[in-house]
């Protein structure tokens, strides 16, 4: 009978392993000099060289030459598929306006939605496309994608198959995310209540049966949803078996976190203004704090996430680009593990696991990918650094040298 090595169809030899497995002591969960074997896509087995029998090994060998193997980069948080671009704004917010200010005048979100309506499936899915390929070409193997700037059925289910699309057009895995509850469209000014029972009542059970999302999301903020209607469109998403994930305390502290936490929400983001008893309800639900650094940049907020309270109280702290075109048109997680270390506080170690393991389990992903394990899909980095610390470090001096997708090597 073939042993577990033997059955492998390839094994990465001599690499330095930064396995982000927690059972693996040290920040980086790190097998100096060690051997990875794929099958079928997954991990099969690590190991310390010194115990691999190089003779007995039918399988094909990448020699790593030393170089440093990583989980593939998780961005679990963006609004990547939009139409438009807001730079006007930009350059208003830069003369003092407010983004709730821009907001509440028409402009902020709904100008994308405009814009975004305007546009087919396909144009969506070919503006969309470069900033994806952005992100897979800096180390990225999945991607989650909000809809949000449809706010009608039919424009939310056309942005969310345009999501979808991409995922058969590059090598990396999309989750897409319901964000019908984005902002209040037009159309239902003064009656929010209606446009929430539209989602609940008729957007929802459309995209559970086409199967076109994994979660719901919800923009809880005074200038967007409340808590109440929150708490109804969280009860319909949990109806209908979908995850939850929520824009909670970014602009004020409205208990979107609390509620999420009671609900099980698989992340809650932003969070500048998160507060002591939610970090310890998020604690206890086991839900992520995902941190979104370029927001925070972007809007030159002050006030920053409670960090050192989240990692006291030892709640996973996941890091995304948000990439939207409003608050944060930048498509670069590497650039967000660098904000997130310096502008946040995190450690390197803290912010690779923020793209990795934590930002699966923010995809309910936990026990999928993120982490270099047997069992894990084999989607993985292999870098030419002298130490992981540099990923977090330094932005657009390297790319990966290797990127393997589902165990597959990919050049793009
Ligand atoms: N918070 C954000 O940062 C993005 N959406 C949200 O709810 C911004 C979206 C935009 O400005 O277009
Ligand atoms: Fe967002």
């Amino acid at each position: 009978m073939l042993n577990i090595w033997q059955q492998c169809e390839r094994i990465w030899i001599n690499a330095r392993l930064a396995t982000m497995d927690p059972q693996i002591p040290g920040p980086y969960g790190i097998l100096e000099q060690g051997a990875i074997g794929i099958r079928k896509g997954r991990i099969q087995a690590l190991t310390p060289m010194a115990q691999l029998d190089l003779d007995a090994l039918p399988a094909q060998l990448s020699d790593a030459q030393g170089g440093w193997l990583t989980p593939g980069l998780i961005d679990s948080h963006t609004h990547l598929v939009y139409g438009g671009q807001r730079s006007a704004e930009f350059t208003q917010r830069l003369a003092g306006e407010s983004y709730a200010e821009i907001a509440r005048a028409g402009g902020g979100i709904l100008a994308t939605v405009a814009a975004t309506r305007a546009l087919s499936q396909q144009q969506l899915t070919d503006l969309a496309r470069p900033r994806l390929a952005a992100l897979v070409a800096e180390g990225v193997t999945t991607v989650e994608i909000k809809s949000g700037y449809g706010l009608s059925i039919a424009d939310e289910l056309k942005m969310l198959r345009a999501a979808r699309s991409l995922g058969d057009e590059l090598p990396v895995r999309i989750r897409t995310t319901l964000l019908a509850a984005h902002a209040i469209p037009p159309e239902y000014r003064s009656e929010s209540d209606a446009y929430v029972a539209l989602i609940c009542d008729e957007l929802l059970p459309q995209v559970v049966a086409e199967g076109l999302a994994e979660a719901m999301d919800v923009f809880c903020e005074e200038i967007a949803f409340s808590p109440a209607q929150t708490e109804r469109l969280l009860e319909a998403a949990k109806m209908h078996g979908l995850g939850i994930k929520l824009h909670a305390e970014q602009l004020s502290n409205s208990g979107a976190s609390l509620l999420g936490a009671s609900y099980g929400a698989w992340s809650v983001d932003h969070l500048e203004h998160l507060d002591a008893a939610a970090i310890a309800a998020l604690k206890q639900a086991g839900t992520v704090a995902t941190l979104l650094p370029g927001a925070f940049y972007f809007l030159h907020e002050t006030r920053l996430p409670p960090i050192e309270r989240l990692r006291e109280q030892q709640v996973q702290m996941a890091l995304a680009t948000d990439l939207n075109p409003g608050s944060s048109p930048l498509a670069s997680l590497r650039l967000m593990m660098n904000m997130g270390c310096v502008l946040f506080g995190l450690s390197p170690a803290e912010a690779l696991a923020g793209v990795t393991r934590h930002a699966a389990c923010a995809l309910g992903l936990g026990d999928q990918i993120g982490i270099l394990a047997p069992g894990y899909r084999a989607d993985m980095l292999l870098w030419d650094i002298d130490h992981p610390d540099q990923l977090a470090a330094e932005v657009g001096t390297f790319a990966p040298h290797q990127r393997i997708f589902g165990g597959e090597i990919c050049h793009v």
